[in-house]
């Protein structure tokens, strides 16, 4: 009987340390193994001990209470005197009182960590200017315990390289979220706010351990509604909540809310009532919310009302927004997302021309917010011609989260490695380095105002994102904003032993795994500079052959150009000369076949079928072997994923397992249907030795799906 009863109390302990659910994110604290960290430091972690108390400072506290009983299986508690061995979180203030001298970075959010010796005791020391500068720097510190990195000789000092690192949600006021695929908005618009979820609160400490500081609540295609005083109060009520991690809240704004709100007869950015209304709105916000950070617009795109609905230009719209946030220190960021049916020009083109004549016509607390690439959030993408363009204005990219484009929820996309080709892209603005991570951090015109945006995948799943390897991509995003120079691997190596309890060699195939995912989507999806070619309006799967729709650039055949000669969309000067947006050193490299990166062949050139490609390959065979190579290297993701089975926790184990699996029939899917597809025109055979499609063309142009999510 008692053995049975053992065994019982073993099944559940096991069951419990091996059942997790993802809610943790990276924050896991699970144990790590002490001998390898602590070996060398002499003094055990004793006591924390705090020279000031505040809010922040008691969550930084508790962290630090909570993180170190996990991460070394026991109590190590708030102390009011310093042993040996204590964690001391000192802000910069106190130095003088306490005749201890540290040398904290200027940047209010920055911080240091070291080993020293306070009033002859050997201590870790976390300083900053500011209690929330602590709370990173606690973060940071337990990051590093997380990781099993030693300890005995810490000299850390970190600031953050952009300003303002802002997550975009998209979510609707009836909860839905566009682009989202993580279940509904976390934010319960009903019960606030009165009713503050556990949700939030967790939410908002997940983003202050990677330095997340801004977050705009709802969607940019915009409701007025969320303007109005009761729904005011609701944002309030979020704000509070996010407020000592040290986020500020944002929201979009609707440009014809004078209209909806105010019933006035025009948004006319320059009409005096219209101006008022703007300025007694804002007013109103300041007055509950006082750290309120300001206001995101999308303007005059996809049917979003602006100012050139009254023949006004982006820069009149977004000044007076600016000049009405300006008294409380807001900042407005005026999306370059724009292309319209009237332009008969090359879509991406249209963002450029439009906002370039702009530049330096915008007030000082304006940003200028523009997607990595100049279509829309694509597998891949060259960057964005309007980065190093618009020297006097401070421009911010955004980058995309949520798996739009990349599979939703069922594919494993690392897209670090998406977000560091982008960041690292050189623009050639002002010679060699003028990347577009450096004109983000306003470094390369010297702008002190700088953000950088990241549209969210988080809803209320149980494990956040939805594909549990999602949550590596909101970690990348917050460490990227923070520092936008760190590669995706060293990101990798944080977050892997944040989140799985693992061995090194394990450690290293699930890394593995996450460097090739994004490539492997690209080719099985838009190889060789592919692009915009997935199914209507949904975007769930392929939809190469989409055409007749309201909008030319609506539609896939207006992307691949393909035709019985060839492929390929021709942005070179025989074609829409897209690629002269671009700085001499860059549009040479693109437009020179020669020169031109394949992975971008297609997007600036139409080649003939039997174009030589570098592997000497002919074009259509190359097509047809990325696809091919990218479903096969899901088949090895699911090898390498199954070796791990009894090495992960069981849980992360079967979700993945199956979602690979359902990776593998969408790789597939995307593989036949694009390869017949392009096959109809290239008259061409798939290369000997590949399996032929189970199904016709007409087969995969059939399949329709209702109730995609996002949509
Ligand atoms: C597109 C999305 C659409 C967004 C739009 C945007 O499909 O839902 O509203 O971007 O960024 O990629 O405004």
């Amino acid at each position: 009987m008692k053995a049975t009863k053992l065994i019982f109390l073993l099944t559940l302990l096991n069951l419990s340390a091996f059942a997790d659910n993802g809610y943790r994110l990276w924050l896991k604290y699970d144990a790590i193994n002490q001998t390898k960290i602590l070996e060398n430091y002499r003094e055990e972690i004793s006591s924390i001990y705090s020279f000031k108390s505040s809010e922040t400072i008691s969550i930084a506290i508790n962290e630090l209470e909570n993180g170190l009983e996990g991460l070394l299986q026991k109590k190590v508690q708030s102390d009011p005197t310093i042993k040996p061995g204590s964690i001391v979180l000192l802000k910069e203030e106190d130095q003088p009182t306490h005749k201890i001298t540290v040398d904290v970075p200027d940047h209010e959010h920055g911080y240091i960590i070291k080993n020293t010796i306070i009033d002859q005791k050997p201590v870790i020391l976390i300083s900053s200017k500011s209690d929330i500068g602590i709370l990173y720097g606690v973060f940071n510190f337990l990051r590093i315990l997380q990781q099993e990195l030693p300890i005995e000789n810490l000299s850390i000092t970190e600031e953050p390289k952009i300003e303002n690192r802002i997550l975009n949600h998209w979510d609707n006021l009836d909860r839905t979220v566009e682009r989202g695929y993580a279940g509904f908005s976390l934010w319960n618009w009903q019960t606030l706010p009165g009713h503050i979820e556990q949700r939030y609160i967790d939410y908002a400490r997940a983003n202050a351990s990677i330095g997340i500081n801004g977050t705009v609540l709802t969607n940019v295609n915009a409701n007025s509604t969320i303007l109005t005083p009761e729904w005011i109060k609701k944002v309030k009520a979020l704000a509070d909540t996010f407020r000592p991690y040290g986020i500020k809240v944002y929201l979009p704004a609707r440009f014809s809310s004078p209209i909806e709100l105010g019933k006035l007869p025009t948004a006319d950015p320059l009409d005096p009532q219209v101006i008022e209304w703007w300025e007694k709105k804002v007013a109103e916000i300041y007055k509950v919310i006082p750290d309120f950070g300001g206001f995101i617009v999308k303007a005059n795109s996809e049917g979003q009302p602006g100012p050139q609905d009254y023949g006004r230009n982006h820069a009149d719209g977004a000044n007076m927004l600016a000049k009405a946030v300006a008294p409380f220190n807001g900042i407005i960021m005026w999306r370059a997302f724009v292309y319209s049916n009237e332009v008969p020009d090359d879509r991406a083109k249209q963002a450029y021309n439009e906002f370039k004549p702009l530049d330096g016509k915008f007030d000082k607390n304006v940003l200028v917010q523009v997607k990595n690439g100049a279509i829309d959030f694509q597998p891949r993408e060259p960057f964005h011609p309007l980065f190093g363009a618009m020297p006097n204005t401070p421009l911010m990219v955004e980058l995309q989260i949520t798996q739009e484009y990349l599979g939703m929820s069922t594919n494993l996309a690392y897209l670090a490695t998406l977000f560091e080709e982008n960041l690292k892209a050189d623009t050639y603005a002002k010679g060699k380095g003028s990347t577009v991570g450096k004109i983000t951090a306003g470094k390369l015109d010297n702008h002190s105002l700088s953000a950088i945006a990241g549209v969210a995948n988080i809803g209320n799943d149980i494990n956040w994102t939805g594909h549990p390897f999602a949550q590596s991509n909101w970690y990348a995003f917050g460490r990227l904003a923070w520092d936008y120079e760190l590669s995706s691997e060293e990101i990798a190596d944080e977050w892997i032993p944040m989140t799985f309890n693992t061995d090194k060699a394990s450690e290293d195939s699930i890394k593995n795994m996450m460097m090739g995912s994004r490539e492997t989507i690209v080719n099985y999806m838009t190889p060789l500079g592919l692009h915009h070619i997935m199914g209507w309006s949904h975007h769930y799967g392929p939809g190469p052959w989409i055409k007749d729709k309201p909008r030319a650039d609506w539609t896939s055949v207006y992307y691949h150009q393909a035709d019985n000669k060839g492929i390929g969309f021709d942005r070179t000067a025989t074609g829409s000369n897209a690629v002269a947006q671009y700085f001499p050193e860059v549009a040479r490299q693109f437009a020179n076949l020669d020169t031109c990166p394949e992975e971008y062949l297609l997007w600036f050139h139409h080649l003939p079928w039997d174009y030589k490609l570098k592997s000497g390959d002919i074009l259509w065979d190359g097509i047809v072997k990325h696809y091919y190579l990218g479903a096969e290297q899901v088949k090895g993701m699911q090898n390498t994923w199954n070796a791990l089975e009894g090495k992960v926790d069981a849980e992360w184990h079967r979700s993945v397992k199956q979602l690979l699996a359902i990776q593998y029939e969408e790789a597939v899917w995307w593989r036949n249907s694009c390869v017949l597809y392009f096959q109809s025109f290239s008259n061409r055979p798939i290369p000997a030795g590949l399996p032929k499609p189970d199904h016709d063309l007409e087969y995969y142009e059939s399949l329709e799906f209702k109730y995609v999510p996002g949509n």
